[in-house]
C-alpha cells in the first residue's frame, strides 16, 4: 500500500511566498529573487515531504505564485487582449490577471479577471475569460519544468495538473461571448495541449500524472460523462498512467462512467464521504483501476483516528489486493495550515488533538506503514491521542447542550410579520425615504492597526487602547453626518477580522499564532477552530455600539457576523453536527442582539457572508443545510422587538438558486453586491421577487474608482425599475475597511447626492 499527498500549502516557512509576492509588487524584490524564493519554497515541500516518506509527492500545477487555475490558464496561453495590449512582462500579465494592475504615470489600468470560491471552501480561485474562438498554446510547461526540478534534487515527484474538463468548467466565459457559449466547448482544442503535457512528461521519466478532476463531486459533473469519455480516451493514447482525483464529495452516479474511463488510478474523498467507498470498490472491482483513499482530512485540522481509516483501508485491500491501493489526504493539503510545530500558545493538550499539513503527511505515511504490516510508535501515539481527545469531548457543557435541545418553533420567528414590523420601526427610527446607509467597517487606518498591535503587545494599557478606539468612532460618525448619512455605524475600528473577533470572545474557540491560511493570492485567514461547545460568557460589542450611539444624533447601527459564517470560517469540531454547533453560535448571537436593543441600539446588521459559499455541492443536500443555516440566522435575530430593524449582508451575488432561502432569513433590510455591471441580480428579483427592504449595492468598493454621482442615479433608477421605489435603500456594496478614507468620502459624498436625487425624482 502506497502513499500520496495530492497537493500542499504553498505559503512556505515565515509566509515567504506572501512576503516575496508582496516585496516584488513594492518593487523591492527582483524577478529573479522573487524567483528564487518560490524555488527554495519548493524544494522545502518536497524535501518536507519525501522525509516524511510519502511515496507520490505532487509537483506541477498544484503550486503557484497567486492561483493555480490562473496558472494553467496563463501556461495555456489564455491571456484577454486587454492584458496582452499593456505589453508587460510575463510576470507583470501573469499577476495583472490576477489582481489587475494600475499605474497612473504609464496610462496602465486594466481590471482582473474575476475571482469565484474553489468548490465550498474559503480559498479563491481565478477565473480567467475566455472566448468563443479561445486559441490554446503551451505558452509555458510549468508541469515539465517542476518535475525536472524536483528531478535535479533528487525527488521523484507526481507531475499535477487540472484535468480538462474541470479546468473548463470553473474558468470564465468572456462577457461578449455568445450566451449559448460554454467554455466547455473548448475541449477539443485544449486536448492537444494536455497530449503535449502528458507526452513531455512521460518522456522525462514521470511513473504517472495526477489529472484533478473536482467537478465530478458536483451534479454539473454528471452530465459530462461524454466529455469525460472523449478527454480521456485522447489523453490515454499517451501511455502515461492516468491518476485522475476527486476531491470535496462523493462521486455518486458519476462512478458508472468513470469505471469506464481509461485511466490507471482513481481517488475518491473518503474524509467526508466514507460511505461512498462500497460502491466505487464494487464499480471498479472487475476493472483494472487502482483506488487511492482519501483518509487524511484536507479540510479539517484534526487528527486523523488511524485505527478507523485502517479499517477501512483494510475493506478496499481484502477486496481489491493491496497492490490496488494506496492512502492519501481527501484532498490537496492548501485548506490546512502548515505545521502545528511552531505553535507556543497552544497547550500541549490542545496540540495533541490536530494535524496541520506538515502533521498530515506523516499521518498518511503512518497508516500506509501499518497496512504494510509494520508497526510505528506514530501510530500508538495516535491511538492514544485520539482516546484523550474523545474523552475531552465527553466533557460538553449541559447549558449549552440543553438550550439548543429546547429551542422552540417560537424562538425562530419575530413576534410579527414584516409589515408590522415595518410601522413600528418607521416609527422608531424616522428615516427618509431612499436611506442611506454603509455595510458596517470604515477604512482601518495605519494608526488603528498600530493601536491594536500596541495593546496586543501590551506597549498601551487597556484603558489608552480603548480611549483611542473611541476617538476614531467619535470621528467617523462625526464624518458620516457631515456627509449626510441616514444610518450610522461606528466603524468597526476594534475589530480584526469578522470571524476572529467574535471567536476571541466566546467560550469554545482556540487560536493559532502562525496558521495561516490561503483565501486568496497574497491574502491569508487564520481561522479559529471550535473546540468545545460556544457560549458568550460576557456582551461582546455591546460596549463600542452603546458609545457610538451616545454620540450620535441619528441612529446607530449595530455589526454583528452571523452563525453560519462564524462556523464556515473556522474550523468546526467533527464530533459534533455542523447544525448543533450553528445553533450554538446562533444563541450566544442572540443574547448579543438581545443585549444591544436594550442598549438602546434600533438597527443592528447580522452578516452571512458565507451563507452560499457552505451550500452543499449536491443539490439533494441542500435543504438540509438550508434548513438549519437559515434557522440558525432567524434564531439569532428574533429575540427583539418589532420596532428594531434586522439587517443582513451578503458580499456576493450569486445565489440566484437558493434566493427563496434569503427571503426566508425574513431580514428586515438585507444589502447585497449588485453594483457588477451585468446587474445579473435584477433578473432574479423579476424572477422572484421579494417582500422586504433591500439595498442593492450602488458601487463597487472593491475598486479605489470613485463612482459618479449621474452613475449611481442610473443604478438606483435600474433598481426601482424591478424594485417598489419605498423598500429600497441605499448602500455601497460591501464594508469600507479596505478603502483609503480619501475615495471612501467623495464617493458618499455621491452617493448622498443620489440618495436625495431618488427621493425627488423616482416615485
Ligand atoms: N474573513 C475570513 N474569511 C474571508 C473573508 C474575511 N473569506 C472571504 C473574504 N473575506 C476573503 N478576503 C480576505 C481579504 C483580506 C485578507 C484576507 C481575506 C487579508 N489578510 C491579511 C493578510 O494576508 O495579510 C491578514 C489579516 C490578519 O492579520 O488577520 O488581508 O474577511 N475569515
Ligand atoms: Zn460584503
Amino acid at each position: 500500500v502506497q502513499s500520496t499527498v495530492l497537493g500542499y500549502p504553498r505559503v512556505g516557512t515565515n509566509r515567504a511566498a506572501k512576503k516575496a509576492t508582496e516585496g516584488y509588487w513594492a518593487g523591492k524584490v527582483t524577478e529573479q529573487e522573487l524567483q528564487d524564493a518560490h524555488k527554495a519554497i519548493r524544494k522545502e515541500r518536497w524535501e518536507t515531504l519525501k522525509e516524511a516518506g510519502v511515496d507520490f509527492i505532487p509537483s506541477g500545477g498544484e503550486y503557484t505564485l497567486y492561483d493555480s487555475l490562473l496558472d494553467h490558464s496563463f501556461n495555456f496561453g489564455v491571456i484577454p487582449q486587454r492584458f496582452v495590449d499593456q505589453k508587460l512582462s510575463d510576470v507583470d500579465t501573469y499577476f495583472a490577471m490576477g489582481r489587475g494592475h494600475q499605474d497612473r504615470a504609464k496610462g496602465i489600468d486594466v481590471a482582473a479577471n474575476e475571482m469565484g470560491k474553489f468548490f465550498d471552501s474559503n480559498y479563491h480561485i481565478v477565473k480567467v475569460d475566455h472566448t468563443a474562438d479561445q486559441e490554446f498554446t503551451l505558452k509555458r510547461n510549468q508541469a515539465l519544468e517542476e518535475y525536472e526540478e524536483a528531478k535535479a534534487l533528487g525527488i521523484e515527484t507526481r507531475p499535477v495538473l487540472f484535468g480538462p474538463v474541470t479546468y473548463l468548467s470553473l474558468v470564465r466565459k468572456a462577457r461578449d461571448a455568445p450566451a449559448d457559449f460554454k467554455p466547455i466547448a473548448l475541449l477539443d482544442k485544449l486536448l492537444p495541449i494536455y497530449v503535449e503535457v502528458l507526452e513531455s512528461l512521460k518522456k522525462a521519466g514521470a511513473k504517472e500524472v495526477q489529472l484533478d478532476e473536482q467537478i465530478l463531486v458536483t451534479d454539473q459533473g454528471e452530465a459530462l460523462a461524454a466529455e469525460f469519455k472523449k478527454a480521456y480516451a485522447e489523453l490515454a493514447k499517451v501511455g502515461l498512467p492516468i491518476t485522475l482525483t476527486t476531491a470535496y464529495g462523493r462521486v455518486g452516479k458519476s462512478i458508472e462512467f468513470i469505471k469506464d474511463l481509461p485511466i490507471s488510478t482513481l481517488h475518491i474523498d473518503l474524509d467526508r464521504e466514507p460511505k461512498q467507498l462500497d460502491a466505487v470498490i464494487a464499480a471498479i472491482k472487475p476493472t483494472k483501476i487502482n483506488l487511492e483513499l482519501g483518509l487524511i482530512s484536507g479540510r479539517n485540522i484534526w487528527k486523523n483516528d488511524l485505527n478507523a481509516s485502517k479499517a477501512l483501508a483494510e475493506k478496499a485491500v481484502a477486496e481489491l489486493g493491496s497492490d490496488r491501493v494506496r492512502v492519501g489526504t481527501s484532498s490537496s493539503l492548501l485548506h490546512t495550515p502548515l505545521t502545528i510545530a511552531v505553535e507556543n500558545k497552544l497547550t500541549p493538550e490542545q496540540l495533541s488533538w490536530l494535524s496541520f499539513a506538515k502533521e498530515k503527511a506523516g499521518e498518511v505515511t503512518a497508516l500506509a506503514a501499518a497496512l504494510n504490516g509494520k508497526e510505528s510508535a506514530a501510530f500508538e501515539q495516535n491511538a492514544k491521542d485520539i482516546a484523550a481527545r474523545r474523552e475531552f469531548e465527553r466533557t460538553s457543557d449541559s447549558a449549552v447542550r440543553d438550550r439548543v435541545a429546547a429551542i422552540t418553533p417560537e424562538q425562530l420567528k419575530r413576534k410579527a410579520e414584516f409589515p408590522v414590523r415595518r410601522e413600528a420601526q418607521k416609527a422608531k427610527l424616522n428615516l427618509p425615504k431612499f436611506p442611506t446607509t454603509t455595510i458596517g467597517s470604515f477604512p482601518q487606518t495605519k494608526e488603528i492597526r498600530v493601536a491594536r498591535a500596541k495593546f496586543g503587545k501590551g506597549e498601551l494599557t487597556k484603558e489608552q487602547y480603548e480611549t483611542a478606539m473611541e476617538d476614531e468612532i467619535k470621528s467617523v460618525v462625526a464624518i458620516q453626518n457631515r456627509l449626510g448619512l441616514d444610518l450610522l455605524v461606528h466603524g468597526e475600528p476594534e475589530r480584526n477580522d469578522m470571524v476572529q473577533y467574535f471567536g476571541e470572545q466566546l467560550t469554545g474557540f482556540i487560536f493559532t499564532q502562525l496558521g495561516w491560511v490561503q483565501s486568496y493570492g497574497t491574502r491569508y485567514v487564520r481561522p479559529p477552530i471550535v473546540v468545545s461547545d460556544v457560549s458568550r460568557p460576557a456582551p461582546m460589542t455591546v460596549r463600542w455600539s452603546a458609545y457610538a450611539q451616545s454620540v450620535s444624533e441619528k441612529p446607530m447601527k449595530g455589526m454583528l457576523t452571523g452563525p453560519v459564517t462564524i462556523l464556515n470560517w473556522s474550523f468546526p469540531r467533527a464530533d459534533i453536527s455542523k447544525e448543533v454547533q450553528s445553533k450554538q453560535l446562533a444563541l450566544a448571537l442572540r443574547d448579543e442582539v438581545v443585549d444591544l436593543a436594550e442598549a438602546g441600539i434600533r438597527a443592528i446588521q447580522v452578516d452571512e457572508p458565507a451563507i452560499r459559499e457552505g451550500l452543499p455541492l449536491r443539490r439533494e443536500d441542500w435543504d438540509a443545510y438550508l434548513t438549519w443555516a437559515v434557522d440558525s440566522f432567524r434564531l439569532s435575530t428574533s429575540g427583539v422587538e418589532n420596532d428594531v430593524q434586522v439587517h443582513s449582508h451578503f458580499c456576493y451575488s450569486d445565489f440566484g438558486d437558493i434566493f427563496p432561502h434569503i427571503q426566508r432569513l425574513d431580514a428586515d433590510v438585507i444589502s447585497i453586491e449588485a453594483s457588477k455591471a451585468d446587474l445579473k441580480l435584477l433578473d432574479i428579483f423579476k424572477q422572484h421577487g421579494y417582500s422586504n427592504e433591500i439595498g442593492p449595492g450602488v458601487y463597487d468598493i472593491h475598486s479605489p474608482r470613485v463612482p459618479s454621482e449621474q452613475e449611481i442615479k442610473d443604478r438606483l433608477k435600474a433598481f426601482a425599475e424591478v424594485i417598489p421605489a419605498d423598500l429600497l435603500i441605499v448602500n455601497p456594496d460591501c464594508g469600507l475597511k479596505t478603502r483609503a478614507w480619501k475615495e471612501t468620502e467623495e464617493s458618499l459624498t455621491n452617493l448622498v447626492n443620489a440618495a436625495k436625487w431618488a427621493r425627488e425624482n423616482l416615485q
